[in-house]
């Protein structure tokens, strides 16, 4: 045993009482000791070990079929009060969700190990950080979290005898999904998973514990857990401004978090540093602006779509160290995937242990996939060519802007900046995507995800604007807010902006906004950039694809008005009477323009 924390002993105690292990093992981090559980994997097929030449330190998982991704479906939010979890989450009292999940961890360990995973979310004893503990029966869980949090003795040494810690405790038990159960229990700082092998389920320090139940700490201490990546954007000067910015899942957020300047700009003299890419945590500083750390060490990324086009950095991150999970294994123990590099190989082993080959179809004529459209990589965040040297930094780094974002075929312009606070907030509020044919329901459907944080706020969202609302009236140096959006197309369904790099160039406007050095055009839902305002050398663009780009049509937020408002509404009297004062506001602003244009 390698502490001295009682109550940390006393719940190892009485978890492995219900799990009934056949022993527990503590880890501490070690290079020794990450040997000896990869070697044991490999052993049991758990893990493949790779190409070690090719791809050293790498192998590969394979999880249970019916077990790809998280499962929102079976994630509760286990509250004394259903209202205190609000219309954005499952609920269930405490008491039946530590029954229902208990009976299923009960004796699900017998005949295996029950390891103890001390881990640090955030740079081991920064004032930002959170100790959490994972027990789990899982040695592939054992090694992600090695690479995606701060994992060993010195978390234990740090949580000292009293220490405070998030009791986390995993089981794959059957991988039934009948008896899969995420639970959160953020009255008691704990998470409960069971039934489960698919990181974003078991991985707890990740969406359970740095999103969901530090979502609920930080309303009850002033501060934001956040679905944000984080990047440095270096000026010519060598200046570096940081800026954190919500996506939906799947919108390209470590893309944009490691991109790299187009010609354009590089050359004069523009760089990205990569701090996050999916979670950021803020404080208010005594200086009165926003810092920001990403508690995470490691990146779970998506592989498919992964290439030298659109992320040459994490291309270059994941060739080493790296677990893999559910991709295409090749004959010479190297991988593919979808929308890589390489073209198909003529044979491989597929994400579900099959043989394939190029072209072979399901019983439905449909492609059957080599890799899995979710399969991950996960990877040291200190192996990506352009990792920030502040990311062991204790105070993290200043946030000039933040930025949202979705994905909206004709709604909403490339970029515009919120005219303050509150309406920024109201922006994140109403953040939204449309489907895309390769997710699941109607094509083109808008699925609101306010500041991407409703799969991940755990507890009611009403309240939870209301703190973004406080959080503001706290900052005297307050980040300017913005909205982005990638992803217009033409009439054709052509996507009018040409993405990857070429981001950059919004986020420089981004940045002289924030030092009142760039021109905007003032529009009914925001600033938006004069089209000379953005920096296109070296990117040609015609000057009608600029204005497509930055229009705002009226008669389209009319629309979109009527389906926030159906949204707000399931909140009933919870939501802040300011996000409906924005909401108004908007409203007016957009009528007024329509009888402008009726009559000019
Ligand atoms: C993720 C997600 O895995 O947002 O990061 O789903
Ligand atoms: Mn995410």
């Amino acid at each position: 045993m390698l502490t001295k924390n009682k109550a940390l002993i006393n719940w190892v105690e009485e978890m492995a009482k219900m799990c009934e292990p056949d022993q527990v093992v503590w880890c501490d981090g070690s290079d020794v000791e990450k040997e000896r559980l990869m070697q044991e994997a490999i052993k049991t097929g758990e893990l493949i070990e790779l190409n070690q030449e090719k791809l050293p330190g790498c192998t590969l998982h394979r999880t249970a079929t019916n077990d790809v991704a998280r499962t929102e479906n079976l994630t509760f939010i286990c509250t004394s009060k259903k209202e205190d979890a609000g219309p954005n989450n499952n609920w269930m009292s405490p008491e039946e969700g530590y029954k229902k999940a208990g009976e299923i961890f009960k004796q699900s360990m017998v005949g295996r190990t029950m390891y103890v995973v001390p881990f640090s979310m955030g740079p081991v004893g920064s004032p930002f950080s959170k100790i959490g503990v994972e027990l789990t029966d899982s040695i592939y869980v054992v090694l992600n979290m090695r690479i995606m949090t701060r994992m060993g003795k010195a978390v234990l040494d740090r949580l000292g005898y009293q220490g405070e810690f998030t009791k986390c405790l995993h089981s794959k038990a059957d991988l039934d999904i009948n008896r899969r159960l995420i639970m959160h229990f953020p009255e008691d700082n704990a998470i409960w998973s069971v039934g489960s092998g698919y990181g974003g389920n078991v991985l707890l320090g990740k969406k359970c514990l740095a999103l969901r139940i530090a979502s609920y700490l930080a309303k009850k201490e002033g501060w934001l857990a956040e679905h944000m990546l984080i990047m440095g954007v270096e000026d010519p000067s060598g200046h570096i401004d940081y800026v954190a910015a919500a996506f939906p899942s799947a919108c390209g957020k470590t893309n944009l978090a490691m991109l790299i300047p187009p010609e354009g700009l590089k050359s004069k003299g523009y760089r990205i540093w990569t701090v996050g890419d999916d979670i950021a945590w803020m404080q208010i500083d005594s200086d009165g602006a926003l810092w920001a750390i990403n508690p995470e060490a490691g990146c779970f990324g998506v592989v498919p779509g992964t290439n030298s086009k659109t992320n040459p950095n994490a291309m270059a991150m994941i060739r080493k160290d790296t677990i893999y999970t559910n991709v295409l294994l090749k004959p010479d123990k190297t991988l593919w995937w979808e929308d890589g590099d390489d073209s198909a190989p003529p044979e491989g082993i597929d994400w579900q242990g099959r043989p394939w080959k190029p072209g072979l179809l399901d019983q439905n004529g449909k492609p059957i996939d080599g890799a899995h459209p979710n399969s991950r990589f996960t990877a040291p965040i200190a192996n990506c060519p352009s990792v920030t040297n502040r990311l062991e930094h204790h105070h993290g780094v200043q946030i000039s802007a933040i930025i949202f974002g979705g994905r909206r075929a004709h709604l909403a312009p490339l970029v515009y900046e919120a005219f303050d606070w509150p309406h920024g907030v109201f922006m994140g509020a109403t953040m939204a995507s449309e489907r895309t044919a390769a997710q699941y329901g109607k094509q083109g459907e808008v699925r609101r995800d306010p500041m991407a944080m409703l799969p991940f706020c755990g507890y009611n969202m009403a309240d939870y604007f209301d703190h973004w609302l406080e959080m503001g009236r706290q900052m005297t140096k307050p980040p300017k807010i913005f909205n982005v959006n990638w992803f217009r197309t033409d009439e054709s369904g052509n996507f009018l902006w040409p993405g990857y790099g070429e981001n950059l160039r919004v986020l420089e406007w981004i940045i002289d906004r924030t030092k009142d050095k760039a021109k905007a055009a003032k529009t009914p839902i925001g600033y938006v950039p004069t089209p000379e305002s953005l920096d296109m050398t070296g990117l040609d663009l015609s000057k009608e694809t600029m204005e497509h780009l930055l229009e705002v049509n009226p008669k389209d937020w009319e629309e979109e008005l009527e389906s926030i408002s159906d949204f707000f509404n399931q909140f009933g009297d919870r939501l802040p009477q300011l996000i409906w004062d924005e909401y108004e506001a908007l409203c007016s602003r957009i009528k007024k323009r329509i009888e402008n244009y009726a009559h000019p």
